[in-house]
């Protein structure tokens, strides 16, 4: 199986699974990665999702011993393919999944494995991880949102750099950048990426997708329309159980107990 589901309390954990080419993906592998993703939407009891890795590499990107005879057309629908899995991941409400997900990058993440990582919400990565922009070595162009991500997360020159060089980025550097949220030594990024995946799948479920949602449109409105926004998102989020509950729990002094589902 090249890729593996397992079911925790309110989330799911989800590992490609081709140790032996560091998880490079194949067509079939991307196709059961957005089955696993349609299931974990599928599941009322999944609030969020773990993404990482099995040995010692998050993701090598396409596997290139799939593609060395693949005609324009064949990359193409594969690019489409990939697509669809960069916005399950990421996308917001209509096309994405209705819940965080959680990115521990447990080694190396290059070419397409190393923007997967950065569709997550929340990249946790570890020590010994490294982030390459691989395709220019190759001679292709960052895909998988690549050229979406970086000069979002690290500014334009940075981008450019990452893009073009297709040097690996250590992943304390990614950190110091804002390319991902934190590193974590080796030996305890799992154990980080589980208590951070669980405190996401028993928090206000329906304010975190409202909260994806704002921050996805506020990449391409202006103020005003994104005041007008967060203004009907706001509504739509006090709306939710979660919100009388927060404010119920803060005055009585003792911690929210979230039931509110998801968005
Ligand atoms: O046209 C299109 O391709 C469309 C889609 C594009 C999307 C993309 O993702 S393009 C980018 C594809 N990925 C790469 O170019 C990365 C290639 N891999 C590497 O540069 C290096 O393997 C790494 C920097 C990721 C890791 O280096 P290292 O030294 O830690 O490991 P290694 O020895 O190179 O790899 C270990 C094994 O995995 C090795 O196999 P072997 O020799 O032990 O039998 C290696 O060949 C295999 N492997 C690594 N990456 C891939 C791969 N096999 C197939 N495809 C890979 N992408």
């Amino acid at each position: 199986m090249t890729i593996l589901v397992e079911s925790h309390p309110g989330y799911r954990v989800v590992t490609l699974n081709r140790p032996q080419r560091l998880n490079a993906l194949t067509v079939e592998m991307a196709d059961a990665l957005l089955v696993a993703l349609n299931e974990a939407q599928g599941d009322p009891e999944c609030r969020a999702v773990l993404l990482t890795g099995a040995g010692r590499g998050f993701c090598a990107g396409q596997d290139l011993t799939a593609i060395v005879d693949a005609s324009h057309s064949d990359i193409g629908r594969l690019i489409d393919k990939y697509n669809r899995l960069i916005e399950r991941l990421r996308g917001s409400r209509l096309r994405g999944l209705p819940m965080p997900v959680v990115c521990a990058v447990n080694g190396v993440a290059a070419g397409a494995g190393a923007n997967l990582a950065l569709a997550g919400d929340i990249v946790l990565a570890a020590k010994s991880a490294t982030f390459v922009q691989a395709f220019a070595k190759i001679g292709l162009i960052p895909d998988c949102g690549g050229t979406w991500f970086l000069p979002r997360l690290v500014g334009p020159a940075r981008a450019r750099a990452l893009a073009m060089l297709a040097e690996p980025l250590p992943a304390a550097k990614a950190e110091e950048w804002g390319l991902i949220w934190q590193t974590v030594d080796d030996d305890r990024l799992m154990d980080e990426a589980h208590s951070l995946t669980a405190r996401l799948a028993t928090g206000p479920g329906v304010a975190l997708g409202l909260i994806r949602q704002a921050l996805d449109a506020s990449e391409t409105n202006d103020l005003k329309r994104q005041l007008k926004l967060e203004r009907n998102l706001q509504v739509e989020a006090a709306a939710s159980p979660d919100y009388a509950e927060g404010v119920r729990a803060f005055l009585e002094k003792r911690p929210p107990s979230f039931k509110g589902g998801r968005y």
